[in-house]
């Protein structure tokens, strides 16, 4: 079988569609790369003495693991110095990071969820990397959180990295899904999978039940018609997976469909869910729909949200088409 490299895949893209050009290629390998480097921290576990707690929280009040604060690290670095960056967010800083003044400046901006399923670091689940690219705003002098707040629609691209039993690295330029395998041998990202689709169809649905009690009306009808199987409203049953790393769940229903809900609840009513909008949900929408499903948070698409934080949070409704647009019906009946 002939193999495509993600640099091959990236430079054809070009050739082809005029849909990537040379910097954005640049900061997608720089952020490939650092994956890479991610992946390999992540696989040596206790032996690279970076499992555990860090000791620090981050501006969302969450306790930062070690390999948390390690991934920003690598990120951060590896994307200082291309000269392909004006700025970059995280979901572990609490401002921008504008790009250093002894480096070059360029004209997109990165944000990222360094490392995605915190929970799981230490148990040896599977766990990744969310990012999304953003151009800066035209005339941007010094560049400024509200740079940042764009709706998730004027992404250029975005991707995320799984680091499970293998290491894929799945993206979006806008022109369709493509997931690369990591060669761990021989340290390259090869194409595994074009143009990944997602079934309108599904059987199988991820939501955290422990918040059950909480759920407002739409989302506990629609979870119990799902759960009352053949015999309900539905007509047929249905399985449930939760990973506890959206990564991971997003990445089972890219491959075989599914529905993947992180609802607000009557918790705290003012939280508007528990995913961040602008390095989780946006860059999760955007792939979703690339690949021919749908992403609201209940009432919209998430993509036309337009951000008012960089840290802001969203509800999270996405995966197979029917399913999504069926429980965002319930909450706008
Ligand atoms: P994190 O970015 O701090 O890891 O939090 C996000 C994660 C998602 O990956 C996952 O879907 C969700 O939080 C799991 O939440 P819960 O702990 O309620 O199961
Ligand atoms: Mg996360």
């Amino acid at each position: 079988m002939k193999r495509i490299s993600l640099t091959q895949y990236l430079v054809e893209e070009q050739r082809l569609h005029n849909s990537i050009p040379a910097e954005l290629r640049l900061l997608i390998e720089v952020v490939a790369r650092a994956c890479k480097t991610i992946s390999h921290a992540v696989s040596k576990g206790a032996l690279g003495e970076v499992l555990g707690s860090a000791g620090s929280e981050n501006v969302q009040g969450e306790v930062q693991k070690k390999l948390d604060v390690l991934s920003n690290e690598i990120l951060l670095e590896a994307n200082e110095w291309g000269g392909h960056l004006a700025a970059m967010a995280s979901e572990e800083m609490e401002t921008i990071h504008p790009i250093p003044n002894r480096y070059p400046k360029g004209e997109y901006m990165l944000l990222f969820d360094p490392l995605d399923g915190s929970s799981n670091i230490d148990v040896n689940v599977s766990i990744g990397t969310i990012f999304s690219v953003l151009k800066a705003p035209e005339g941007m002098k010094e560049p400024s959180e509200k740079d940042f707040l764009q709706p998730g629609v004027k992404q250029v691209a975005a991707g995320y990295a799984v680091y499970g039993p293998q290491t894929v690295l799945v993206l979006t330029t806008g022109d369709g899904v493509n997931c690369f395998t990591l060669d761990r041998e021989m340290g390259s990202w090869v194409l595994t999978q074009r143009d990944m689709q997602i079934p309108a169809e599904t059987k199988e649905y991820a939501i955290n039940a422990s918040n059950a009690r909480h759920w407002y009306p739409p989302v506990k009808r629609y979870i119990d018609e799902l759960q009352s199987g053949d015999t309900g409203p539905r007509g047929k049953n249905f399985n449930m997976r939760w990973i506890a790393s959206m990564v991971a769940d997003v990445h089972r229903i890219l491959n075989r469909g599914g529905i993947f809900m992180y609802p607000a609840d009557a918790r705290e009513p003012d939280k508007p869910g528990k995913l961040r909008l602008m390095y989780e949900a946006n860059p999760m929408a955007f792939i979703v729909e690339q690949a021919g499903g749908a992403a609201t948070n209940g009432k919209q698409r998430i993509l036309d949200i337009q951000p008012q934080k960089l840290h802001e949070r969203v509800a999270v409704f996405l995966g197979s088409k029917n399913e999504v647009e069926r429980v965002t019906g319930y909450h706008n009946e």
